[in-house]
């Protein structure tokens, strides 16, 4: 079997890759063009991997690619997936992460329609939420670029499949990280300040909205279910989730415990970090997942955050080992600098 996996270089695609390739899938990865390539995630499988250039803006490149790899499964997981910076960025983020869906459905479409396909949609659609917890029944309302884009992907999904009779599916996934996702989301960015403050290369972590709640779960986990929603006889569409939601604030504190500090010595709160409009509470119902897909989630959040501080903790470590100096004495409990929080 073939997979064929867009934004292979990301937190996702470099699980996804991981689970296909145990599973005895010849795995091809989609990358874009760069002047430098950024390739750690995948640096551990770049010989078991075949890389293949193409862009979600360009739709002759990407039947190209398809007419080269003639996959029998398609994970679309490129994207432009950091919410900030859809909203400077509106109309780049409408291209990547709305119409690039369309332009890959025409593409199998016209190249390949036996291929099955997996749109990688986002809870961020339900936005300011209508119902608690949210299911696959749970109307929309998006509140960034971003989640508008990934409304326009999930149903241009759901029209293709209908229209034109694709296998075609939108897993609706709630958060999810690992020690691979990117510093500037909010888990990652507070694991690596726990381990910089704790080993003396930072005092403090700026912080946005600490009162927000997420249902995170772990990367890991989340890619089997994208699998999982391909094997089924008819194609269909799950919500992923743990069914626990925590805040920002629970975040810190188990991520601070962690390594024996108190987070409301080193947290300060910079309202410039408060975006235009929030989603204050994302909360899944994953029991169709559970039911039809035989899913579940293995990692609890503590696990999940633990996992994530003693990584950045031995990255650090590193960083430290191969010359870079800590500026301050390494943290302890009582040596606390007290920031801004708020209560
Ligand atoms: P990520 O780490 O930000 O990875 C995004 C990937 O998309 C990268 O490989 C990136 O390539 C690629 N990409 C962006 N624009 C592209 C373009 N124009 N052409 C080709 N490739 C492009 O995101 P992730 O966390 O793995 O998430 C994977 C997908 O799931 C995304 O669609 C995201 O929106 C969605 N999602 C994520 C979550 C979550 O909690 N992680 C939840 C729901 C949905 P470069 O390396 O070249 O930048
Ligand atoms: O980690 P975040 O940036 O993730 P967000 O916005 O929920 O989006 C992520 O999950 C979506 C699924 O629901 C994906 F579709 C999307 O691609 C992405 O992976 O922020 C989480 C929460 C927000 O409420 C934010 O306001 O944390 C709050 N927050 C507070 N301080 C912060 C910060 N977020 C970030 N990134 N940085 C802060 O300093």
């Amino acid at each position: 079997m073939k997979a064929l996996i867009t934004g292979i270089t990301g937190q996702d695609g470099s699980y996804l890759a991981d689970f296909l390739l145990d599973q005895g899938y010849q795995v091809y990865g989609m990358v874009r063009r760069a002047s430098t390539e950024n390739f750690d995630r995948i640096a551990h499988i770049k010989n078991r991997i075949t890389l293949v250039q193409a862009d979600l803006l360009d739709e002759l490149s990407l039947m190209g690619m398809l007419e080269q790899v003639r996959p029998d499964e398609i994970y679309n997981l490129a994207a432009m997936s950091f919410v900030p910076t859809s909203w400077s960025q509106p109309i780049l983020t409408g291209e990547f992460t709305g119409i690039g869906v369309v332009r890959m459905l025409e593409a199998v479409r016209r190249v390949c329609p036996k291929s099955r396909f997996y749109q990688a949609s986002s809870s961020e659609m339900f936005g300011k939420v209508r119902e608690v917890p949210q299911t696959e029944l749970t109307p929309f309302y998006p509140r960034s670029p971003y989640g508008v884009s990934k409304v326009y992907g999930h149903y241009i999904t759901v029209n293709y499949r209908e229209s034109y009779n694709l296998f075609a599916v939108s897993g609706i996934l709630f958060n999810h990280e690992s020690p691979r996702r990117g510093r500037e989301f909010v888990t990652r960015k507070v694991t690596d300040g726990v381990a910089r403050i704790k080993l003396g290369l930072a005092r403090s972590i700026s912080m946005g909205n600490i009162d927000s709640q997420r249902d995170w779960g772990f990367a890991g986990d989340y890619v089997q279910a994208m699998w999982r929603m391909l094997q089924q006889k008819t194609p269909d569409d799950f919500v992923i989730a743990t069914g626990k939601a925590h805040s920002v604030r629970e975040l810190l504190r188990v991520a601070f415990e962690r390594v024996d500090l108190d987070w409301k010595d080193y947290v300060v709160v910079d309202p410039k970090l408060i975006r235009p409009a929030e989603v204050d509470q994302l909360l899944g119902d994953s029991s169709k997942a559970r039911r039809v897909l035989k899913w579940k989630p293995s990692v609890t959040f503590e696990q999940l955050v633990h996992m994530m501080v003693e990584a950045d903790m031995e990255r650090v470590r590193q960083e430290i080992a191969q010359g870079a100096l800590p500026d301050i004495r390494p943290a302890t409990r009582s040596a606390g600098r007290k920031g801004k929080t708020s209560k």
